[in-house]
């Protein structure tokens, strides 16, 4: 074995999205790609002599190749020890909660998260900091500097190392740990959950359905639900992750989730669903014909932390991301707490979390999550939703409508124009942008506009800035619409328009959403010519 070092060339366009590098396959297949992200990443670290780094990904399509690429480097690189998944499995919430366990220096989550997988789908890298959260802008942007210049990266010509039996070895002086991909994240959540109220709930026949969509959290979900709460066999569906997702898009929406929405909707249906995405770290909560939605599913769980042993002193404050609903704000009001609104991404939510300003997190893209780690995390939320039920006793759908009857319904949806041109969308935000200063105080539809701007968010830890985070336009009563492009998207842009609108009155509680949000709908279309400039006449998909 020795230390080699590689001659290469920079790649452009290796700047991190919304939650790490995503790109197709076949770029991060390309010679020296992966290895110079790596190498940047490394760089920017600086000295990792005889520290720790967690390493582990969701299983999809180049998921092997990459960790012995990446445990060769870190072996180059100087690190003490690497703990590494079993099979290359972790998710993205085992990663936080592994490397805040041990430690680590940090870790490297090999995911592109609900993008689909395959030899034709997306791959993607991500490197978490010290506290377990994905690393902040600061750090990325460094890293994505590097890359800029990246004519050499260091790997040691080690051969291929046994990933699947559990036990240790050694690249150069660097110690590889193959560890359980459950083990330490199964502790943690029986550390806060009530796991005899939830066996007790089985035992009485209680059923569920949960779907893990082919992807990482098939293995997580069937050792904690199947194995420790006693949910008998066949809870969980699709629970075998597979380097495709089965051909399937893991994303846990009800569109994709198509399988477990039947299932919900069917005369025999269980008495509870849930999906999770493919690293894990997104939840999507179902009722007997009852779609949870995201923002609604932060709002209770906050309204009911106590009932969850490892909340019972309550919340520090609640993050949601600025287009996740104001449902939480309300309870946060409720409950004389601050509530804080950053942007997208999970990555501002650390800084408040380190500093013991919150407790719960939530964006309205089906992530949920606690000062318990720095990831959203899919399966906790499930648990949460879990203890919730044993508790009351109560069915989904009735827990939501008396929330609902108590704080009031936020309508809210999510439409989404994808692979759309890049620069008609990236026009259409410039125009967008250009009206803003014109619209406060316009009347449009039967809503007059109170204020319209492009997010800027402050950290209120740290001070730093991050600026364009989503143009939104927002009406006297609070009804609001956003225009934002997405940041982990690999094809063409994806433009995400989020609407939402306040009803206090119960008797108003039961129409259908879009319905609910037409007047909204159409004062977008007006806004930013959204058939006219992208071409498409409806959303590709809607939340
Ligand atoms: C999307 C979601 C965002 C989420 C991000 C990563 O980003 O909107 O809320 O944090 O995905 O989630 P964007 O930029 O495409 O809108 V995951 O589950 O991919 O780590
Ligand atoms: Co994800």
């Amino acid at each position: 074995m020795s230390i080699q070092t590689v001659a290469t060339t920079p790649f452009a366009g290796q700047r991190p999205g919304t939650s790490g590098l995503r790109k197709k396959v076949a770029i991060f297949r390309q010679a020296g790609y992966l290895e110079n992200f790596v190498q940047s990443v490394f760089d920017a670290l600086g000295d990792c002599a005889g520290k720790t780094l967690v390493l582990g990904g969701d299983g999809r399509f180049h998921n092997r190749p990459a960790i012995q690429t990446i445990l060769r480097m870190a072996a180059a690189h100087g690190f003490a020890r690497v703990l590494v998944g079993q099979g290359g499995i972790l998710s993205t919430p085992a990663v936080s909660c592994v490397i805040r366990k041990h430690a680590a220096l940090g870790g490297i989550v090999l995911s592109a998260s609900h993008n689909p997988g395959g030899p034709d789908g997306d791959f993607g890298i991500k490197y978490n900091i010290g506290n377990g959260g994905p690393a902040p802008e600061q750090v990325t942007e460094a890293i994505f500097q590097r890359t800029e210049s990246q004519h050499q990266y260091r790997i040691s010509d080690a051969p291929e190392l046994d990933l699947d039996a559990i036990g240790s070895t050694r690249i150069e002086a660097m110690q590889v740990e193959v560890i359980d991909s459950v083990a330490d994240y199964a502790d943690l959540m029986q550390s806060l959950f009530d796991f005899d109220a939830i066996r007790a709930l089985f035992v009485g026949g209680f059923r569920m359905c949960f779907d893990g969509m082919s992807a990482v959290s098939g293995p997580y979900a069937s050792a904690i639900l199947e194995g420790q709460l006693g949910a008998p066999a066949g809870t969980v569906i699709n629970g075998v992750p597979l380097e495709d997702f089965g051909g399937h898009h893991p994303d846990p929406n009800p569109v994709n989730a198509a399988q477990l929405i039947a299932r919900m909707a069917a005369p025999d249906a269980p008495d509870f669903g849930a999906a999770s995405d493919g690293d894990g770290d997104r939840n999507m909560i179902v009722g007997r014909r009852f779609d949870v939605t995201p923002s609604d599913s932060l709002a209770v769980l906050a309204a009911n932390v106590g009932v969850a042993p490892g909340y019972r002193a309550g919340l520090k404050g609640i993050d949601r991301s600025m287009p996740t609903s104001c449902a939480a704000d309300r309870v946060a009001e409720a409950l004389g707490i601050p509530c804080h609104e950053t942007p997208t991404g999970w990555k501002f939510f650390g800084t408040l979390l380190d500093a013991g300003m919150a407790t719960l997190c939530g964006e309205e893209s089906y992530g949920t999550g606690s000062d318990h780690v720095r990831e959203k995390d899919g399966l906790w939320a499930v648990l949460f939703w879990l203890n919730l039920l044993a508790v009351s006793g109560k069915p989904v759908q009735q827990i939501v409508s008396e929330h609902w009857a108590r704080f009031g319904r936020n309508y809210y949806s999510r439409h989404d124009y994808e692979a759309v041109d890049s620069a008609a969308a990236a026009a259409l935000m410039e125009a967008l942008r250009a009206s803003l200063p014109a619209l406060a105080g316009q009347r449009l539809g039967q809503y007059t506009v109170d204020f319209a701007d492009d997010f800027a968010y402050t950290d209120p830890v740290d001070g730093s800035v991050s600026r364009q985070q989503g143009v939104r336009v927002v009406m006297a009563d609070g009804a609001r619409i956003v225009f934002r492009l997405s940041g982990t998207g690999t094809e063409g842009a994806t433009l995400r328009v989020y609407f939402e609108r306040y009803e206090a009155d119960a008797a108003q509680h039961s129409i259908p959403t879009q319905q609910a949000l037409a007047g909204l709908i159409a004062i977008a279309e007006q806004l930013a010519g959204i058939s006219t400039r992208t071409g498409r006449s409806s959303p590709t998909v809607i939340t």
